[in-house]
């Protein structure tokens, strides 16, 4: 059986890479075989593109180049990593995927939609999420926090960006939460984070580990 594909979204410092470590945890704990996983990267030849878009060298070349390479990127970490653990019926947990490239470079660069959709559909293929967690946070708590975690080091290229674009993102990805609220769950990043964490085990179980239960498919703990 094919296994499941969760991903994480929202803006800087929201909280994602906390939440897909333990979140990865928790399954591994219930004998569910995950890899845990991120964009741009997860693969060996997106992780070099992934150094080329957040040093900011392709910056000058455009919005639109940006959202190719990330494409690129992407391309390789659904064809190298996530498709054959998602058919070896392992689960795949990824910090950032389309909604990232869907809210990012279409506020930041005004990246037509349908470039955007028409890469989607080349790089994604059969490999849609499952569900997708959006971790909201206000602009300013999450930049602080990103701050804080990165230290002295410089910030990347879309961190930098100035607060407004931000809270764009911020409202950018609400609204494609509501678009798509199907798959799509919004936690409040606010709380502390054994809450987020408790909500999003509980959101898991509901709508992933109870239908896989009628199924059959967990190994003993
Ligand atoms: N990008 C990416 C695009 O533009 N288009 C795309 O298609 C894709 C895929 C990636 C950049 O690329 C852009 C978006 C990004 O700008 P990145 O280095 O992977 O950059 O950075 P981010 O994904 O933004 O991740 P961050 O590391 O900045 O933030 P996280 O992972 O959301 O946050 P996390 O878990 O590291 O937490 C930050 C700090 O807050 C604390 C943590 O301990 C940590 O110190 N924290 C909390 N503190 C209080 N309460 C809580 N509930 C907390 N949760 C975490």
């Amino acid at each position: 059986m094919r296994g499941k594909f969760i991903t994480f979204e929202g803006g800087e410092g929201s909280g994602k890479s906390t939440h897909t470590a333990a979140l990865a945890e928790r399954l591994q704990a219930r004998g569910i075989d995950c890899v845990l996983t991120r964009e741009p990267g997860g693969s060996a030849g997106a992780e070099i593109i992934r150094h080329i878009i957040l040093s900011g060298i392709a910056k000058p070349l455009g919005a639109e180049t940006e959202t190719i390479l990330f494409a690129a990127a992407r391309d390789d970490h659904v064809r190298m990593t996530i498709a054959p653990a998602l058919d070896a019926g392992k689960w795949v947990i990824c910090d950032r995927f389309i909604d990232s490239t869907r809210v990012y470079q279409r506020a930041l660069g005004k990246v037509d939609m349908k470039l955007i959709r028409s890469l989607e559909r080349v790089t994604v293929g059969a490999a849609m999420p499952d569900l997708t967690f959006v971790l909201d946070v206000p602009a300013g708590i999450g930049l602080a926090r990103a701050k804080t975690r990165r230290g002295s080091a410089a910030a990347d290229r879309f961190e930098s960006e100035a607060i407004e674009f931000h809270e764009d993102l911020r409202r950018a990805f609400l609204v494609l939460a509501e678009r798509e609220a199907k798959r799509i769950v919004v936690i409040d990043g606010r709380a502390p984070r054994d809450v987020v964490a408790e909500r999003i085990w509980a959101t898991v179980e509901e709508r992933l580990l109870g239908n896989l239960a009628q199924g059959v498919e967990i190994a003993a703990p």
